[in-house]
C-alpha cells in the first residue's frame, strides 16, 4: 500500500517540504507505477506532481534511461524548436532518481496543467495530433548522434528475436497454458516468414536506423485540454535507435483499433481504415519530408509488424505467467493478444488499400 506519508518521504528527497493532500494511481501504462500527487508546500503553494516507480524488472539500468532522456531533450531544446518535455526534479544529490530502502527507483516531474492523455481517441483531431507528435519527434532527432544512446532493452523491436522468445515460451509452457491457445500459436507461427522483413530491408540499405521513441501509444502524448493540440511526448524510457516505420506502426496498432487493447468481445475489435489514413497524414506531416519514399512505402509493414509483435509479446507473457506486463485479471494478456491478432487479420484484408494510400505520399 502506498501511503501519503511514504509519498511525502520521497518528495522530501527532492527538497519538497509540505503536506501531501492526495496521492493516487494515475494513467494506464503497463510498465511503471505512476501516481498523481496533490501537494501543498510549506509556503502555501498548491502544486501537482507525477511520481513514478520505474519498473526495474523491465529496465535493468535506469540511470542509462535518464541519461538518454536528458541528452535527447537537451538536444531538442538546443535546436530551439518548439517542443515541450517533462521537467524531472533533482534530488539534493543532483540525481533525477531516488532509490529507497527497498530498492525502488523513483522519479518525479511537474504535472503539466491542462493536459490529458487519451486511451481511445474519439476524434480525428486527437488521432492526428498524436501521430503528428511522434512524427515530429523523429524529425527533431534526425541529426542526433544515435550511436551515443544507451541501448535500454537490446532487440526491443527485433520481431524475429521476439518470435524466438515466443517459441521458447511455447516449448517450456511453464504454466501449462499452451494447450488452450493453440489457435493463437498457429496464427503467429503461420506468419513467421514475415518477421525478418524490416531487418532485411535495413541490411540491404533501404530502411535507415533513426532515433525512435519505440512506444508510440497515443496515451504517451499529452494533449492540451482546451485546444486538443499535442503538448508533449512522454514515456521516453525506450528511446533508442530504431525504424521510423515501427514508430508509425506501433501508433497505428494502438490507435486504429475500434476497441480497447484488452477488449474481451472480439466482435468489437476492428482495424479502422479511416483512422489509418489520419495516422498516416499526421505522422508524415510531423516528419515533414524526413522519410524516404522507401520508408513511406513500408509504413503498412511497420503497422502489421508492430501489431503481430505485440500480440506475440502478450502471448509470451501469458505463457510465462504474466511477469512482464502489469495485469489486473487472470487472462488479460491473452485478451490483449487476441485483439492484436484480430487487428493483424483485418490489416491483411485491407492490405491493398493501405499500400495504395501510402503510395500517394511517396509519389508527392
Ligand atoms: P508507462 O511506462 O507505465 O506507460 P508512462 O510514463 O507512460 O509510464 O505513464 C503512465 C501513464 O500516466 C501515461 O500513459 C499517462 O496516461 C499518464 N501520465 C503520465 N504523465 C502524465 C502527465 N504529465 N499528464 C497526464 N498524464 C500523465
Ligand atoms: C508497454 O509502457 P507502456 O504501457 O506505454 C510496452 C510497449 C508495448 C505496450 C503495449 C517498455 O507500453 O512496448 O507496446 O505496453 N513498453 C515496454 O500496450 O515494454
Ligand atoms: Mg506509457
Amino acid at each position: 500500500m502506498f501511503s501519503n506519508s511514504k509519498c511525502a518521504e520521497i518528495l522530501s528527497k527532492y527538497g519538497l517540504k509540505g503536506n501531501v493532500a492526495s496521492c493516487s494511481a494515475f494513467g494506464s501504462g503497463h510498465i511503471n507505477n505512476t501516481f498523481l500527487i496533490d501537494f501543498t508546500s510549506d509556503s502555501g503553494k498548491n502544486l501537482k506532481y507525477v511520481l513514478q516507480a520505474v519498473n526495474s524488472n523491465v529496465f535493468k539500468n535506469i540511470y542509462e534511461i535518464m541519461e538518454n532522456i536528458r541528452n535527447v531533450t537537451d538536444f531538442i531544446k538546443n535546436k530551439s524548436v518548439k517542443s515541450k518535455f517533462l521537467d524531472f526534479l533533482q534530488t539534493e544529490n543532483g540525481s533525477t532518481l531516488y532509490v529507497d530502502d527497498s530498492g525502488i527507483y523513483w522519479r518525479i516531474y511537474r504535472f503539466i496543467e491542462n493536459s490529458v492523455t487519451v486511451d481511445m481517441p474519439q476524434t480525428g483531431n486527437d488521432l492526428y495530433q498524436c501521430a503528428y507528435a511522434f512524427g515530429k519527434f523523429q524529425r527533431d532527432l534526425a541529426d542526433f548522434p544515435a550511436e551515443s544512446l544507451n541501448e535500454i532493452i537490446p532487440d526491443f523491436h527485433n520481431t524475429r528475436k521476439r518470435y524466438e522468445a515466443f517459441l521458447y515460451a511455447v516449448e517450456k509452457d511453464v504454466c501449462n497454458r499452451a494447450g488452450k491457445v493453440q489457435t493463437e500459436i498457429d496464427f503467429i507461427k503461420s506468419r513467421s516468414d514475415f518477421y525478418s522483413l524490416l531487418d532485411e530491408k535495413h541490411r540491404s540499405g533501404v530502411l535507415p536506423l533513426r532515433v525512435s521513441h519505440n512506444d508510440t501509444k497515443c496515451n504517451n502524448v499529452l494533449l492540451d485540454c482546451e485546444t486538443r493540440k499535442a503538448v508533449c511526448v512522454i514515456d521516453l524510457d525506450t528511446i533508442m535507435p530504431g525504424f521510423s516505420v515501427n514508430d508509425f506502426g506501433d501508433a497505428v496498432r494502438f490507435g486504429t483499433s475500434t476497441a480497447a487493447e484488452d477488449e474481451t468481445d472480439l466482435s468489437k475489435v476492428h482495424f479502422d481504415f479511416e483512422k489509418f489514413k489520419i495516422y498516416t497524414r499526421g505522422f508524415l506531416d510531423g516528419c515533414d519530408g524526413l522519410l524516404t519514399d522507401e520508408e513511406i512505402m513500408l509504413l503498412p509493414e511497420g503497422a502489421k509488424m508492430m501489431t503481430v509483435e505485440c500480440g506475440m509479446r502478450f502471448l509470451t507473457d501469458y505463457l510465462e505467467g504474466d511477469t512482464y506486463f502489469k495485469t489486473e485479471r487472470e487472462e488479460q494478456n491473452l485478451d490483449r493478444c487476441r485483439t492484436q491478432l484480430k487487428l493483424v487479420s483485418e490489416m491483411e484484408k485491407n492490405w491493398n488499400k493501405m499500400k495504395a494510400y501510402v503510395s500517394e505520399f511517396a509519389e508527392k
